[in-house]
């Protein structure tokens, strides 16, 4: 068997790479029709032949191979580094059609670093609409390079793509035959010195790594001292060099676009998108339709969802009652029923809201919403020292922040994607939705507001309204403390609109689902266990203390009704005694202000790693104590018949606001605080964040928990 070609995918952003990758290994990488989803690389495998089997690279896209953002800078890197990993046999250039000239000078900027190409045209159903006709074999001719059109979109053309990549693997083609401009003439003699420091590469590469040396890491040092020595003494002017480059590009741009491309007149056909764009894009009606849009998407995640979950929940109520009856009464049944399935209830409860969630977002980046977003906000947010581009992030911070925090890599101001990164975590995502729930069919009434408007669906919008102005708020403190060195700007190219695949919403909602199931239930399947053992055994013998207590008082009755009073005391005494109760009251004293008691305390401590244990961990605890009768109680029943010693009950309007508050701010996620030291490349930001958001949450559910009380 061969060794497979490596072959890269390449191109402006949003035209089709990720679609072409996907086409070509049956992989899942995500496609938007957004500019900039991808924004790392990311490797597959594809059968080209009988024989030939190439590793695909599906890479962020660029507009040149001037590196303006960090995601740009992946795809840079693979390029000009020669001793990559990635280093490609093959540059598939994916180009879009209806956006020729533009894709054309990123593809003359690649045919120079001479190694083998192919350009892939995409949408060339959308250069149709737009009366654009494309002379393909003259297009190859004047670039000397192949020249395929597909549709990845449709699994179009794939098998004359593979064909070429074949061609090129058995040498019968080789590396583009001419330079697009004259590369040699732009800086004659410093290319001449970078080639013999590195040897074996074209002009244009060359001309590249003259431009970048300082920053490229796989120079040696010497190398680096060389280069910069030369281009001292031959008076480089960088900036000079590259306005040269890109004014010939497009001087020979130009007279393609005349030979190859016939183009009607553009005004003849205005395009579909352009009279939508007057209505959603309008000063007045754009900013309102965007308010609707959000106000919708909120209550569907509370609305429709609630039908699903009230099945779910009864699902595992009635899964745990029939476990009890079936199995034997053992400590094994206890905590099957009492810490695994009461903990994994806990989170299922919560699939259809997240799957709702994930599956709008998707529809608002499918349809290309989602960069209209990013257009109207933009004068808004770089008040506050964001950019129109950090609504994606933002946005996308309501489902996880995670992928939110690495959306912020195609904003290319440094201080705003900085920005972006420090606030995106204010956002409500998904896994505080659990907590939200729980606490507000615990203490806000289920009634509408104004005869339509459903009163807990208003709070849970308030929530993640809460989340988005705190955002904004630290946001514009940011900006006063943060020192800029750029200017800031914003382009962003609007895609057209486009029906959504139903398809991508669906495989996205089912794996974000199966995500959370698997990624929480792993870790809430541990600590309920654990938690369960901390629940049921105490230091020394205060347990069995606490039993012979109730005995003897039992003995003293034979009223039924007294006796299993008795029961539910002793349970409870008992879970007080245990060493989650002694841990729990060793932190009740920090936690009581703000209105938890010790059960939540421990929630606070487990729920750290990552907010979703908290529900697992409640389940966990309300579990343990009660009495067998109680088990098919839900969770929220359990809750809501919490009591403090003194008999007021636990779960007020107060406590559950404090809750909220506490949780819509507090840093509890480990995995974001890693993203963020991986995408700033440093400790210090992820600490600030933890340090101001964990005082930030204490403060604010201080001062709630006291005006609610
Ligand atoms: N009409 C049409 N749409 C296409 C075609 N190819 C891809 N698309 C759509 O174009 C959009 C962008 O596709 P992606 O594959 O995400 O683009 P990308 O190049 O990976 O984009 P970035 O990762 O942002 O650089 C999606 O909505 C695709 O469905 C095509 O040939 N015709
Ligand atoms: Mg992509």
């Amino acid at each position: 068997m061969q060794v497979p070609i490596k072959i890269a995918l390449v191109g402006n952003p949003n035209s089709g790479k990720s679609s072409l990758f996907n086409a070509l290994t049956g992989l899942n990488q995500k496609v938007s029709n957004f500019p900039g989803v991808t924004v790392d690389k990311k490797t597959g495998t594809a059968k080209i032949s009988e024989q030939l089997t190439g590793t695909i690279i599906d890479l962020p896209g660029t507009y040149s191979l001037y590196p303006k953002s960090a995601d740009e800078l992946v795809t840079y890197d693979v390029l000009i580094d020669t001793n990559s990993a990635d280093a490609p046999d093959i540059i598939l250039i994916i180009a879009d059609a209806s956006n020729l000239k533009r894709n054309l000078l990123f593809c003359s900027q690649i045919i120079d670093l001479k190694k083998p190409v192919i350009i892939g045209l995409t949408m060339m159903d959308l250069a149709r609409k737009k009366g654009v006709e494309i002379d393909l074999m003259g297009l190859e001719r004047e670039l000397g390079v192949p020249v395929v059109a597909i549709n990845p979109r449709k699994n179009k053309g794939l098998p004359e793509l593979k064909k070429n990549i074949e061609l090129i693997a058995q040498q019968k083609f080789g590396i583009p035959a001419r330079d697009f401009i004259d590369n040699k003439g732009l800086a004659n003699e410093v290319l001449e010195d970078v080639q013999k420091e590195v040897p074996g590469i074209s002009d244009y590469a060359a001309l590249h790594i003259a431009a970048n040396s300082s920053e490229l890491a796989f120079l040696s040092h010497q190398q680096k001292q060389n280069i910069s020595t030369s281009l001292q003494q031959r008076k480089f002017n960088k900036t000079k060099v590259q306005a040269d480059e890109i004014m010939q590009r497009y001087a020979r741009i130009k007279h393609i676009m005349k030979v190859a491309v016939v183009e009607k007149d553009p005004l003849e056909t205005q395009l579909q998108t352009e009279k939508i764009d007057n209505l959603l894009l309008h000063r007045f009606w754009g900013y309102f339709i965007l308010l609707v849009v959000m106000f919708l998407l909120f209550q569907s995640i509370f609305l429709v969802a609630s039908y699903p979950m009230d099945l779910i929940e009864a699902g595992f109520g009635a899964i745990s009652g029939w476990l009890t009856d079936i199995l034997p009464d053992n400590k094994i049944t206890d905590i099957l029923v009492n810490g695994v399935v009461a903990g994994l209830g806990g989170v299922a409860v919560f699939i259809p809201q997240i799957m709702i969630l994930f599956g709008l977002i998707t529809l608002l980046e499918d349809t290309g919403y989602m960069a209209r977003i990013s257009f109207l906000t933009d004068r808004l947010m770089r008040q506050v020292g964001l950019n129109g581009k950090s609504v994606m992030p933002l946005i996308s911070g309501v489902a996880c922040a995670v992928p939110a925090i690495m959306a912020a890599r195609n904003i290319e101001n440094r201080k705003e994607r900085l920005i972006t990164i420090m606030v995106t975590p204010l956002m409500s995502c998904s896994a505080r939705l659990p907590i939200y729930t729980i606490m507000i069919a615990l203490v806000i009434p289920d009634r509408n507001v104004l005869g339509f408007l459903s009163l807990p669906g208003l709070v849970m919008m308030g929530l993640y309204l809460l989340g988005f102005f705190m955002a904004i708020f630290i946001a514009a403190i940011m900006k006063l403390i943060i020192k800029a060195k750029e200017k800031s700007y914003f382009i962003m190219e609007l895609p057209v609109y486009r029906a959504p695949r139903w398809k991508n919403v669906g495989t996205t909602m089912i794996e974000k689902a199966k995500i959370f199931v698997v990624d929480a239930g792993k870790v809430i399947l541990v600590i309920s266990i654990i938690l369960w053992f901390l629940a049921s055994y105490g230091p020394g013998d205060r347990m069995a203390q606490v039993t012979a207590k109730y005995e003897q008082l039992q003995k003293q009755t034979t009223d039924s009704v007294e006796l299993a009073d008795l029961d539910r005391q002793m349970g409870s005494e008992k879970l007080s005694n245990s060493y989650a109760g002694v841990l729990g009251h060793a932190i009740e004293p920090a936690v009581k202000p703000l209105g938890f008691d010790w059960k939540i305390g421990i929630a606070l401590i487990t729920s750290f790693a990552a907010r979703e244990v908290f529900v697992g961990t409640m389940a966990t605890l309300y579990s343990v104590g009660e009495n067998e009768e109680d088990n098919d109680a839900t969770l929220r029943e359990k809750m809501s018949a919490a009591r403090w010693t003194d008999g007021r009950p636990v779960y007020t309007l107060a406590t559950g606001m404090s809750l909220m508050i506490f949780y819509a701010f507090a840093m509890q996620c480990m995995s974001t605080l890693a993203i963020v030291k991986r995408e700033t490349k440093s400790w210090k930001y992820p600490i600030i964040q933890f340090v101001y958001m964990t005082i930030l949450a204490y403060v604010s559910s201080l001062a709630v928990y006291n005006i609610f009380s």
